[in-house]
């Protein structure tokens, strides 16, 4: 099926102009529709229902939570996503190849990144994940958990030991050193699993993919606009989304990149994050989550080293790949910011200890 067959699918309006292929993402594919004068532009995209086994229930999600925020934001078309039904109105279309696609209206008059280029960007980042948790802090609706374990750190490490013990590419053998970074942080980051799990940690509706190319910021003035990929969002807890955010905004290169001498952790780009999410968020935060703020980047920065290195000794099936080495090259990089973020943790922990 053609991509403008997939199109004529959904309730666009105005006439189709062009799809063209669009940015980066690991999981799924996304195209942007262009359509003529007078009507928006729309993105569409294949979800990866491998990795999501349920789109329906994802996209039932997504539908819940913009139409929560529509409600209570001034401006409901640009402050959050807009999903567009298919005309026999589903959220999401099957094709016969058993593919589904979703669109949303593209936003006009923004920008997103793949780093954090000034600390102000980051500040805005911090104010827009926490505006998203704060409009959703009332919301009610019990959410499908699109991804089993998401960032639970038992499920994760299930899924690790059976790796391991598949080792389904033949490559443990030659990782004994990756393999220990994770196996020397196993008890640490099962403690605060632990915080989780007994409820000494809140749940609450969350975003759980916060990286920076992730939100959408106005080109007018890079102000935060909104979160988009809406994909995750499920109940966690509010630390999976600093975390993932503090991997993401204070990197001072790029995820995967291979020069490990240009990867570490930017403590401007910490600071700067922190205060513009706790703007927003300090005031439903518990003291304990605001304890944890800084352990969050370390926690999330560390599932990533964990979930890389585990696709890389599956045979890199769940993240596209560049070229053959690419998840352990993404490895490596992640876990040179792992070691910053552990180098600076007392500093970190000292910084949001004044809010
Ligand atoms: C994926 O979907 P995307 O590209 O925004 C992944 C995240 C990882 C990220 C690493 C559903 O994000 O969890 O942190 O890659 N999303 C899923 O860049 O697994
Ligand atoms: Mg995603």
């Amino acid at each position: 099926m053609t991509l403008e067959a997939i199109a004529g699918q959904f309730s666009l309006e105005g006439t189709v102009l062009s799809i063209k292929p669009l940015g980066e993402g690991f999981i799924n594919d996304t195209f942007t529709i262009k359509t003529g004068e007078g009507s928006p532009d729309y993105l569409l995209q294949r979800k990866n229902h491998l990795v999501f086994p349920d789109v329906p229930a994802m996209m039932d999600n997504i539908v819940a939570v913009t139409e929560h925020i529509k409600k209570k934001v001034a401006d409901p078309m640009r402050e959050t996503l807009t999903v567009v039904d298919t005309k026999d109105g589903k959220h999401y279309y099957k094709d016969e190849d058993g593919n589904y696609w979703a669109v949303c209206v593209f936003i006009e008059g923004t920008m997103s990144y793949f780093t954090a280029d000034s600390p102000a960007l980051a500040r805005e980042g911090g104010i827009g994940i926490g505006r998203f948790q704060s409009l959703l802090s009332d919301f009610k609706t019990p959410l499908a958990e699109v991804i089993k374990g998401f960032h639970n750190m038992r499920w994760r490490f299930v899924q690790w030991d059976e790796a391991l013990k598949a080792d389904k590419a033949g490559r443990a053998a030659s990782l004994a050193t990756e393999i220990g970074w994770i196996e020397s942080r196993r008890e640490e980051m099962m403690k605060f699993q632990s915080l989780v799990e007994d409820g000494t940690i809140p749940t609450r509706v969350s975003h759980n993919d916060t990286k920076i190319s992730n939100i959408l910021f106005n080109a007018s003035d890079r102000s935060v606009l909104c979160a988009i990929d809406l994909d995750t969002v499920m109940s966690s807890t509010v630390l999976n989304d600093v975390g993932d955010a503090l991997r993401s905004y204070t990197n001072t290169a790029a995820e995967d990149e291979p020069d490990l001498s240009k990867v570490s952790m930017s403590m401007d780009m910490f600071k700067a994050y922190i205060e513009g999410y706790l703007s927003e968020a300090g005031s439903f935060l518990t003291p304990i989550e605001k304890e944890y703020l800084a352990f969050s980047g370390i926690f999330i920065t560390f599932e990533q080293v964990l979930r890389f290195l585990m696709d890389y000794i599956d045979g890199d099936t769940y993240y596209k790949i560049k070229y053959p080495e690419h998840n352990l090259v993404r490895t490596h990089s992640q876990y040179s910011l792992l070691e910053s973020m552990e180098a600076q943790y007392e500093e970190m922990k000292a910084f949001v200890k004044q809010f």
